[in-house]
């Protein structure tokens, strides 16, 4: 048998369309976007999932009105589709959810209280989004505008919903503790050391955990043990003092930011009918790459994922994985049984196929590298994947 006639094609967009409810279908990984009201949340949430819908022939869907799918800009998935413009080019993605704002007391029920916190612990990672506008027409919480006040408020909350939630787990595991359970001795050092970090109010992403530890979380979900991502959201005039204070704060917690002018891009989102318009109008606006796009990539990184591309079927496309990914649970990605039926994959990184121009003369000159089940997926990487 020829390995062509091996190779699975690769699941078409409506695979995507069926993702949310296909059991052991990944989901794209997911943001909440979070902050004190008229932040600017539900402006970034409508820039984020209108560019997302404009992009062609993605496979767009909206969840629910606060959650949508935003396309992850990506200049090499660009590259590698001028090489099959007859394929149709399919981005990576990211689910956003648009949660509602946050206010001092919400840990103890103030506001919508409990339940948007339940929302922020479904999320992969958290998109702080900080009010860098001052408009007296827009009402602020506490009356004016302060990055590091505002910060501190939306922290604070997160942090005693953790508390309390540690505490609660506390009261439980200190009884199997006491009849000399191993593993629950273990985690309640871990949750008492959490506990006074917390105390003193340290983020538990701040706390340096190791990854097994990290595990013990996972049906805990602790708020602030998600990764951050600032937002200064300022007005058309763009850079200011807030949002200078925004990137000190974010630079002396070794955090990423973004700076976004999120109701100009969300206008323009929204306006442009296609890709090309909406370059046009970031242009008139002197914006290079549109700070959404920078928003998107940012968020994407945060989360440490490699992304990989196969040009299979109808589709060139871009998927992404955990860093040390392993070849067959890469494939998983695609479809659930390509982790089993996994032979084989060939494997080129974008830029040798780019060079060679095409697929045809990249295995003319027997570029593709096979690897076995423990190849680790590298960032860049194109895929077929060869299975039984
Ligand atoms: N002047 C100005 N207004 C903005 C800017 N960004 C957002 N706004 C306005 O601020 C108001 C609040 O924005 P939203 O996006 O609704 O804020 P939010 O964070 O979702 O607020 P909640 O849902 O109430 O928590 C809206 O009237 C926006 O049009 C901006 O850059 N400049
Ligand atoms: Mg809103």
């Amino acid at each position: 048998m020829s390995h062509d006639s091996r190779i699975v094609t690769v699941a078409s967009s409506a695979i995507l369309d069926q993702r949310l409810s296909l059991e052991g279908i990944k989901v794209p990984e997911c943001f909440g976007l979070v902050g004190l009201p008229n932040a600017g949340k539900s402006t970034i949430f409508n820039a984020l999932t209108a560019a997302g819908a404009r992009v062609e022939a993605y496979p767009f869907c909206t969840i629910e009105p606060h959650r949508g799918i935003a396309a992850v800009p990506d200049s090499r998935l660009d590259v590698l589709h001028a090489l099959f413009p007859e394929k149709k080019k399919v981005p990576a993605t990211i689910e956003v959810v648009d949660i509602a704002g946050l206010v001092e007391g919400a840990s103890e029920g103030e506001g919508l209280g409990n339940q948007f916190l339940a929302e922020i612990r479904g999320v992969d990672a958290i998109l702080h989004i900080v009010r860098c506008f001052p408009d007296p027409e827009i009402p602020h919480p506490t009356g004016d505008i302060d990055p590091r006040r505002d910060i501190e408020i939306v922290e604070t909350e997160l942090l005693l919903k953790d508390l309390e939630t540690l505490e609660r787990r506390k009261a439980r595991i200190e009884k199997i503790a006491k009849t000399g359970d191993k593993a629950a001795r273990e985690e309640l050092t871990l949750i008492e050391r959490l506990i006074e970090g917390i105390g003193k109010g340290i983020p538990i992403r701040k706390m340096g955990l190791k990854s097994e530890e990290l595990e013990l979380l996972k049906d805990l979900k602790p708020l602030t043990a998600k990764p951050v991502l600032y937002v200064a959201n300022t007005g058309d005039e763009g850079r200011n003092e807030y949002t200078e204070a925004v990137a000190r704060i974010a630079q002396g917690e070794g955090a990423g930011y973004v700076v976004i002018r999120g109701r100009l891009e969300a206008e323009i989102a929204e306006a442009a009918e296609t890709e090309e318009e909406r370059g046009a109008y970031l242009a008139e606006w002197g914006l290079g790459e549109s700070a959404l796009s920078r928003l998107v990539r940012a968020a994407y990184e945060l989360l440490d994922l490699v992304t990989f591309y196969t040009i299979e079927g109808p589709e060139v496309r871009a998927w992404t994985v955990p860093r040390g990914t392993v070849a067959p649970d890469a494939g998983a990605e695609i479809h659930t049984d390509f982790r089993d039926r996994f032979v084989l994959a060939e494997v080129v990184n974008w830029r040798e196929l780019v060079d060679a121009g095409s697929d045809k003369a990249l295995r003319e000159a027997g570029k593709w590298r096979r690897v076995g089940h423990d190849y680790e997926v590298q960032d860049g990487d194109v895929i077929h994947f060869i299975c039984a």
